[in-house]
């Protein structure tokens, strides 16, 4: 008995010596309360599991491959290989080279597919929505359906009697969903949007025969060119990810940008609240969490219909609480104001508030222990959607169809108020939660930056030139449970403020920023350098432009677009003062949206870590060799001071390169000078 009780008590001690300290594991206060209430009451996080279980270190580095049954081949990088003659190969013979190029490749064609196949999942309610097969959904914003009819080369004007009459919307809907489905299984040619980009940027595609023909067709490529014993030239790999990726950002993406801002409203700014606190104790706490506006849209409307509010009442709670999670969140924060419970690492931690009366998930950085999570509270966890299914028999699903979106999201509604009387006691919402002004679409920063008389980007290309505004940084992505939760995301933008560098910014940073407060046009006074500040009080703005999910990283890429053509900084994307960073990645998406802005001209650092260590030369590749074929090209950086010097450095190059090192004194401009901008 003594010795099962030393045991018992060993047990327990082990238990304690691994416990993690949540004050170490992340900056936001709300997250630190939640992770000391899954310690007291025994429930495990990822934040444990990141503690408890270590990488592998031959995959860290890239260079472990899979690709058939001979392998696994790992291939470490030793002291050896650096010093001497690098003599590694697997099996077949394929060289470290190969083999992270390879590995890199399949995180493209994953990331990419992801995207796209949200893309695709839009365009086919967006056509059933233009054929009216559907009342659920709506043309909205027809102003915008017009912009990319031109870019489908769908005619917005019929010809009657001889006079020009505009066509009917819903018959311009139906041809623009039907040539955007195309773009998906497209064999040939090129994709609509490739004209999009500034001219050079077209040209440099074309000449490098990098312009993708469809984008099921790009992805299914880099799957068969990494299939054991095909291409074995990693600098053809990459031009093949350069192809796929660019399918995700200028059509897969956009398109899922552009024809959710049709259906739902292109975002304009608007208020929001973000973190934990922003649940209540007294109402039904709905989350939807995942990545789709279709689904998260419809329960935006059900969660305020007048019969599920009585309803709601009729189980004493005081009204329905819809907050969203991840880029989820983003999509129905940045169109209707919804608040925000938090960011990808905060998922588990929404249902150890013991408040959550129903998670809904649809797909993509669904944690599948939610599941086991979900089980110690009362929370149901619900999936929706086909592709996206939790095994674990500790789940619901209702599957969504457009067809009865409605229907189908009040079904859901209900069955979180049917849970709310279950809640156990034990409820802690944190009181923690920020105001944010967000929704800075390409559309809004013209409208903001250039007023209603002009409308452009110009007085953005002139505070760039003056030097208040020193340059643009895109700062995007992921949390990693590997390293401390938003710290690199706030380090380096508030250093990126500093020195008078303006922020956009999507998907998780977007909501690190704005738990942190940096979201406000009163932001810009504490954080800024004197030049940035001036111009975001002049023109009130936040000084981080808060532009929607990830998705909508396709918005950045026709900002810097808009900014090239607004003139006096270059030709081209990679002439511009700009950086791009995801300092907290994990998804496979985050590296297809790094090569898509690296192909684009753009200069882009990864923080945690890139698996590509263990192939010093493909490395040297991404990060310098790259630069003199498409402009911009890959870093890695772990610390987030060292991310900003180098954005900086990078930006004060591009300023130099453009003459304007120098013009960092005040001038304001004549109107001369204006209209030599604009003639440029
Ligand atoms: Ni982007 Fe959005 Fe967040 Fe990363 Fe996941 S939510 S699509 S992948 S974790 S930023
Ligand atoms: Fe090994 Fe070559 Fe098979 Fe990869 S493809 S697992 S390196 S034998």
């Amino acid at each position: 008995m003594a010795a099962e009780e030393t045991k018992e008590k060993l047990k327990v001690m082990e238990k304690e010596k691994k416990q993690i300290i949540p004050e170490e594991k992340s900056v936001d206060p709300a997250t630190i309360l939640m992770l000391h209430k899954a310690q007291a009451e025994g429930i495990e996080t990822i934040f444990d599991r990141a503690e408890t279980m270590k990488a592998c270190n031959i995959g860290l580095q890239g260079t472990c491959c899979k690709m058939c049954a001979q392998g696994p081949c790992r291939l470490p990088l030793t002291k050896k290989d650096l010093e001497g003659k690098d003599t590694r190969i697997g099996l077949c013979g394929a060289t470290p080279e190969t083999i992270a190029a390879r590995n890199f490749a399949r995180m493209v064609a994953a990331g990419s597919a992801s995207h796209s196949d949200h893309g695709r999942a839009v365009a086919e309610v967006f056509l059933a929505a233009a054929r009216k097969q559907t009342t659920d959904y709506k043309i909205k914003d027809e102003v915008k359906l017009l912009k990319i009819a031109e870019d489908f080369d769908v005619a917005t004007t019929v010809l009657v009697d001889g006079e020009e009459k505009p066509r009917d919307i819903y018959e311009i809907a139906v041809e623009v969903g039907e040539r955007a489905l195309g773009e998906w299984g497209k064999q040939e040619g090129e994709i609509y949007y490739a004209r999009r980009a500034p001219k050079p940027r077209y040209e440099l595609w074309k000449k490098l025969d990098i312009i993708p023909r469809g984008i099921d067709r790009e992805i299914v490529e880099i799957m068969h060119r990494t299939h054991m014993g095909v291409d074995q030239d990693y600098q053809n790999i990459v031009k093949q990810c350069s192809r796929a990726a660019l399918a995700d950002g200028w059509a897969g993406s956009m398109m899922a940008t552009d024809l959710q801002d049709v259906m739902f409203g292109t975002p304009y700014p608007i208020h929001g609240e973000i973190n934990l606190g922003v649940l209540k104790k007294d109402q039904v706490n709905i989350i939807v969490h995942g990545h789709e506006p279709l689904l998260s849209e419809m329960i935006v409307v059900a969660s305020q219909d007048p019969e599920m509010l009585k309803y709601a009442a009729s189980k004493g709670a005081k009204g329905i609480v819809l907050a969203g999670m991840c880029c989820t969140a983003n999509e129905i924060l940045v169109r209707h104001g919804m608040p925000i419970a938090g960011n990808y690492l905060q998922q588990e931690l929404a249902i150890i508030t013991g408040a959550v009366d129903a998670l809904v998930v649809d797909v993509q950085c669904i944690m599948e222990n939610l599941a086991n999570v979900a089980t110690c509270y009362h929370t149901k966890l619900i999936t929706t959607n086909t592709r996206c299914k939790i095994a674990s028999g500790k789940t619901e699903h209702v599957q969504f169809n457009e067809h009865h979106a409605l229907e189908d999201a009040k079904k859901i509604v209900k069955i979180a108020v049917d849970n709310f009387p279950n809640r156990r006691a034990d409820v802690l919402i944190p009181k923690e939660k920020e105001k944010m002004v967000v929704g800075f679409s390409s559309e809004a920063i013209n409208y903001h930056l250039g007023g209603t008389f002009r409308g452009s980007y110009v007085p953005l290309n002139e505070n760039i030139i003056n030097g208040r505004i020193r340059g643009i940084a895109g700062v995007v992505g992921c949390n990693n449970a590997r390293t401390m939760h938003d710290n690199s995301h706030l380090i380096l933008v508030k250093e990126l403020l500093k020195n008078d560098v303006i922020v956009l910014t999507t998907g998780c940073d977007a909501m690190a920023c704005g738990k942190a407060g940096l979201l406000v046009p009163e932001a810009a006074r504490i954080y800024c350098g004197p030049g940035l500040a001036e111009v975001c009080e002049t023109v009130g703005i936040p000084p981080v432009l808060h532009m929607g999910a990830c998705v909508d990283n396709s918005r950045i890429l026709i900002a810097a677009t808009e900014v090239v053509k607004a003139g006096g900084l270059g030709k081209d994307i990679s002439d511009l003062p700009a950086a791009g960073c995801a300092p907290e990645w994990m998804s496979e998406k985050a590296v297809a949206i790094g090569q898509y802005f690296v192909a684009s001209g753009v200069y882009v650092i990864f923080g945690v870590n890139l698996p590509v260590e263990g192939a010093p030369v493909f490395k040297d590749y991404l990060f310098n060799g790259l630069e003199k074929i498409v402009g911009g090209k890959w870093d890695m950086v772990e610390d987030p001071y060292e991310m900003a010097r180098k954005m900086i450095a990078h930006i004060d190059l591009k300023r130099k390169a453009l003459g304007i090192d120098k013009a960092r004194e005040r001038v304001l401009m004549d109107m001369a000078d204006r209209q030599k901008l604009a003639a440029v």
